[in-house]
């Protein structure tokens, strides 16, 4: 109940308010999403389009369990991809040897499809490329074909709202972006071998220390709110 109000508060001050259009309907259930995680990077420079096979890939590995790795599928840690090409756009969760898509490939025993994993955009604002991720903290499964499957579905979902919920600002992650594909390579990385000590909530990383051969992706800023 308070939350709608709020919306509504949003909405009239924002002065969007009042016309009873399709657009005010729509930008109230954009508000009325549920609640989650948002992160957004920004690059000191543009990502270009992705003809040629060329793709842009950006992980979030959330060291939950506190173990200071960075490089394996643990136990307790959530760890989010997108991936996204001239095709297709895929978001996925790892936690532990199962994930959590949703793109799920048909038949594949560990990968679970879910209707929303959550909202990823890659945008351009004045030559710079800036990434957004809306994680959501509840998930809703696609139905699945067998009982069996679905306890093991139905436990791996609540794994994952468990940690998810457990983020926090100053829970430790590493984050690593690329692009790449037909002869181009450019990357960068926050805490790459180790993961970040410290608040999470505004993260400042240098200029030019990207890897490759092309300045694409090169971090300038992450910055974690949670609603
Ligand atoms: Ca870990
Ligand atoms: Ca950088």
């Amino acid at each position: 109940m308070f939350k709608k109000k709020l919306s509504v508060v949003m909405l009239a001050s924002l002065g969007l308010f009042g016309c009873g259009s399709d657009d005010d309907k729509k930008a109230v259930e954009e508000i009325a999403k549920p609640a989650g995680l948002n992160v957004q990077v920004e690059f000191y420079n543009e990502i270009p389009s992705f003809e040629n096979r060329r793709a842009f890939r950006i992980e979030f590995l959330f060291d939950l369990n506190n173990s200071g790795d960075v490089n394996l599928y643990e136990e307790g840690d959530l760890f989010f991809t997108t991936i996204i090409d001239e095709n297709e756009k895929e978001n996925f969760v790892s936690i532990g040897k199962y994930r959590l898509t949703d793109e799920a490939e048909i038949g594949s025993e560990l990968n679970f499809p879910v209707k929303t994993l959550g909202y990823s955009n890659l945008s351009k604002k004045d030559g710079k490329s800036v990434f957004t991720f809306k994680i959501l903290n509840e998930l809703e499964l696609v139905e699945s074909d067998s009982s069996e499957r679905k306890e093991k579905m139905d436990t791996t979902v609540s794994e994952y709202e468990r940690l998810v919920k457990s983020i926090n600002g100053n829970t430790p992650i590493s984050i690593r972006a690329f692009y790449w594909g037909n002869g181009v390579n450019s990357g960068d990385y926050i805490g790459r071998n180790v993961p970040t000590q410290g608040s999470i909530l505004s993260i400042h990383d240098s200029k030019d220390d990207y890897e490759g051969d092309f300045n694409y992706v090169d971090i300038d800023s992450v910055t974690f709110t949670f609603n």
